[in-house]
């Protein structure tokens, strides 16, 4: 394939995760999950206002902290919903994000970094943060991904969503 010169592309969408503490009322912790645990937790890519982004991005792979269960996570996409792993912990870390584009698109993978916030407290300059009722904690990025004379099968893509 041939690459469409002189064109860029660019895509956008945002990742983050949300947190709530467990709370009998509002958050009950559910059977069988570890008494140190303290919250409740989910890290998610996903278009913007619920926009599909499987067209062009396949896969995502969310790398967890190696103290939880299988913590290298591959979630295909699914026309329409958010790419999303849900677990519950007790401690703060970095999550990395791998991002996998559509096969003919020959682009490789691109990988994100995003800490896990249990807490509120402070943010980075891109980071958007919020205590959302119920004592959730939202911490997202958003992100416009460029993709430079991309290949002309994945310029068809890119425009077709
Ligand atoms: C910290 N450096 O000390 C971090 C490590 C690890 C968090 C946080 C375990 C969950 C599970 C969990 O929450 N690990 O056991 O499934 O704060």
């Amino acid at each position: 394939g041939k690459r469409v010169k002189g064109t860029q592309i660019s895509r956008p969408f945002c990742y983050g995760t949300t947190a709530r503490p467990f709370d009998p009322v509002s958050n009950p912790k559910p059977a069988g999950v570890p008494d140190d645990h303290t919250h409740s937790w989910e890290v998610y890519v996903r278009g913007i206002d619920g926009a599909d982004i499987t067209y062009w991005l396949r896969r995502v792979q969310f790398k967890l902290h190696e103290s939880i269960p299988n913590h290298v996570r591959m979630i295909e996409g699914v026309q329409g919903q958010p790419f999303v792993v849900k677990e519950t912990g007790w401690g703060e870390f970095e999550i990395s994000i791998k991002l996998y584009f559509a096969a003919e698109s020959n682009e490789k993978p691109q990988t994100l970094y995003h800490h896990l916030r249990l807490h509120p407290y402070g943010k980075t300059d891109q980071e958007k943060e919020a205590t959302g009722k119920n004592n959730e904690v939202i911490s997202w990025c958003y992100e416009d991904l460029l993709f430079n004379e991309p290949y002309e099968a994945f310029y068809e893509t890119l425009t077709s969503g």
